[in-house]
């Protein structure tokens, strides 16, 4: 079985210490593959090649780095379907997902980058004839990328493409549970002539590999997507070296759904942002808000759409929903649907396991899952819990759903359902999230500032945010006379 390696100073290479963890195929419940058990010294030793090779990288022309970003871009392209199919063995979601969603984003995410360093300038201030100023973005030299499991290369490449298209050096580390996809970009760098030590990456556990990264000395930045948990431990430590962080990190979105919507397209989307990668997108809308003249016809319509959603095989086109992402990560949404139960809710649809045939006997399967009857502060409606399940909620009157929406203790994203537009741009005014969705979900412009408030995170990424995330402002001011 194979045996993946780290990737430090241009060289595929063992972890030093010769461990390595199992790596399951979520979609079979069976190891398919061995990833690095690294741990400090293999940080170390990526750490220092970031330092050496950031002495040229940063001062290598941006054309330069334009042009290898650019071939990276392409080469993500050309193995397209081979990493769309790695991706879907990895993670579970439906290759169809990662053929038209995760890879392609990870190819954009090199392309908009290379070409955004080309464009982007810095300000310089006038102070009439007495003395000018102007503003230096440089580089901050090696920064920390920790990214998750749900959208594996996706979200990787959505941290390192910034970083290095703004001059600075990368130590980087996937999630342990889906490494694949990581490792075989760094074939594609090598390919691609990326010089050696740009990029390192590290595998291994989050609370040895990720903690070394975060607690390290000579990276002076982290950037960060995973749980809301992990993020104030990765902030507990990085705070007190003032590392600058950037920390993307859970969500428990609504997606509010007035009479006057566009009904078909509506439900449409709706089903996509619920169950979308098994409901495992820190984007999904769990908390569904429907206003009650249309809530049992959008309850009717909605459940016996899901009912119809294949759960299955991964590599199957008819597949809706694949395997979700552990056994472990099975089990705690499971748990939810007991705990909704013991809350007063009633499960409409799904909230089981499902058991497949043959060699899927024993993957992580669960039927998604519609729950009616709960109360909009109890914790199913309140906690994350990142699987295919959603909760309806009726509402009548925009301040009572805005209460709704703004009351738990994240504010990532929120999805609005009106044709009304006054009242579409005073609910987004009002709405306590980084990202508002109106009469659509995930229609994303690279541009713009990706992030969110309250437990969501601290700080942006997407488009200049990221450009100036990952480097220092310095003022010079110039007395003219
Ligand atoms: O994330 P973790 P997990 C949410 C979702 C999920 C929960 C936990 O609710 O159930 O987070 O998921 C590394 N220092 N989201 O366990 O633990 C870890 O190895 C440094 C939302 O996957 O946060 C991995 O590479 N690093 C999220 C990365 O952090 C540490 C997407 C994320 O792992 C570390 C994924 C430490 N102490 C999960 N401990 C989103 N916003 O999209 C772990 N890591």
């Amino acid at each position: 079985m194979q045996k993946i390696k780290n990737y430090i100073n241009g060289e595929l290479i063992e972890p030093i210490g010769k461990e390595y963890i199992d790596n399951y195929n979520p979609s079979i419940g069976k190891v398919y593959s061995f990833i690095p058990d690294s741990d400090e010294r293999d940080v170390e030793l990526a750490t220092q090649a970031a330092l050496k090779a950031f002495s040229t990288w940063s001062i290598t022309p941006k054309e330069e780095r334009s042009r290898i970003l650019l071939k990276i871009s392409e080469l993500i392209e050309k193995n397209l379907e081979r990493l769309a199919i790695a991706e879907s063995i990895d993670n579970g979601k439906p290759v169809s997902l990662a053929r038209m969603v995760d890879i392609p984003r990870a190819a954009s995410n090199f392309h908009f980058y290379a070409t955004a360093i080309l464009h982007d300038a810095s300000e310089s201030h006038s102070m009439e004839d007495s003395a000018i100023n102007y503003t230096l973005r440089t580089p901050v030299g090696v920064a920390g990328c920790i990214s998750p499991w749900n959208l594996p290369l996706y979200l990787f490449t959505w941290k390192i493409a910034p970083a290095i298209a703004s001059g600075n050096c990368v130590v980087a580390k996937p999630s342990e549970i889906t490494p694949m996809t990581a490792y075989l970009l760094s074939e594609l760098c090598i390919e691609a002539g990326l010089p050696k030590g740009v990029l390192n990456i590290v595998h291994g556990y989050g609370h040895k590999v990720g903690a070394s990264i975060t607690a390290h000395p000579k990276i002076p930045l982290i950037s960060f997507t995973g749980g809301t948990k992990t993020g104030a431990e990765i902030a507990r430590v990085a705070a007190p070296m003032f590392k600058k962080l950037s920390l993307e990190l859970g969500g428990k979105n609504p997606n509010i759904i007035f009479a006057d919507c566009d009904f078909e397209k509506m439900i449409k989307t709706t089903l996509n942002s619920s169950f979308a990668n098994q409901g495992q997108i820190c984007l999904c809308g769990s908390r569904i808000f429907i206003e009650r003249s249309i809530y049992e016809k959008f309850k009717t319509e909605f459940v016996s759409r899901v009912k119809k959603m294949k759960v299955g095989n991964p590599a199957d086109a008819e597949s809706k929903l694949g395997a979700v992402v552990s056994k472990q990560h099975m089990e705690k949404v499971l748990s939810y649907v007991e705990l909704a139960k013991q809350e007063g809710g009633t499960v409409l649809c799904g909230g089981v396991q499902v058991k497949l045939e043959k060699e899927f006997s024993e993957g992580y399967y669960i039927a998604p899952t519609v729950i009616e009857g709960l109360d909009y502060n109890c914790r199913t409606n309140q906690e994350e819990i990142f699987g295919p399940v959603v909760t309806l909620t009726p509402f009548d009157t925009e301040e009572e759903v805005l209460m709704y929406a703004n009351s738990t203790q994240y504010g990532l994203a929120s999805i609005l359902w009106t044709e009304n537009l006054t009242r579409a741009h005073c609910m987004a005014g009002n709405l306590h999230s980084g990202i508002v969705w109106i009469n659509c979900w995930l229609l994303r412009d690279l541009r713009t500032p990706f992030g969110g408030v309250k437990g969501s995170g601290v700080g942006r990424e997407g488009g200049f945010e990221a450009l100036h995330f990952f480097t220092e402002p310095k003022n010079v001011c110039i007395k003219l006379k």
